[in-house]
């Protein structure tokens, strides 16, 4: 079962590597790694076993995050719809994005961050995603407002980027031009 102890914190050089591209079809184990990636993310929303084992609560898992240097991710959360979002990624990639962009009112938290960031982060208002599923089935997802500030923070983790690395340095809370806050 993954926890908090196998999640590397800033610092850790993976979190700032290219990871590398994963073969397909799976193998054994990196079909258990992301399953229980996902698994990882329902437990830490699951008050009762997020509590047992001290768990942060996450709505996305990057495989360098677990000090692994591959383009393996895992996303479960809602939308404000009520629309699940729950999908083991493997190799995700942006293939077109807006013009316009995004950012979340509320700021961005990081489970491989234990302190609060300030600041606005911009990212693309519309973007399409491809990858392929734990089965090798492939996945074309266009996505909009908060489940798409979400599949670019856990990209971002596989270009070794951090979500504060976007923030404004002398400014965090500047608004990019003509961006939609995402509530
Ligand atoms: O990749 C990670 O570190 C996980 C991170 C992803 C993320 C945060 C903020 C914006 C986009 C993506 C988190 O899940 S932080 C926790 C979080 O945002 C959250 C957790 C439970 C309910 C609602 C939000
Ligand atoms: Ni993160």
């Amino acid at each position: 079962m993954i926890t908090m102890k196998d999640i590397v914190r800033e610092g850790n050089p993976t979190l700032t590597n290219i990871a590398d591209p994963v073969e397909t079809p799976l193998s054994d184990e990196d079909k258990e790694l992301l399953t229980e990636m996902i698994t990882f993310l329902k437990n830490s929303q699951d008050e009762t076993i997020a509590e047992k084992y001290k768990l942060r609560p996450g709505v996305g898992l990057a495989a360098p995050q677990l000090g692994l240097n591959k383009r393996l991710a895992a996303v479960h959360f809602e939308d404000q719809n009520g629309k699940l979002y729950s999908y083991g990624l493997v190799n995700p990639k942006i293939v077109s994005h807006s013009v316009e962009m995004s950012y979340l009112s509320s700021g961005e938290g990081c489970l491989s961050v234990d302190r609060p960031v300030e600041g606005y982060v911009p990212r693309y208002a519309r973007v399409t995603i491809k990858a392929t599923d734990i089965e090798g089935n492939p996945i074309k997802l266009r996505l909009k407002g908060y489940p798409a500030v979400v599949f670019q923070h856990e990209i971002d983790h596989l270009n070794g980027i951090m979500f504060y690395d976007h923030i404004n340095k002398e400014n965090p809370y500047l608004i990019p031009e003509d961006a939609k806050a995402v509530e």
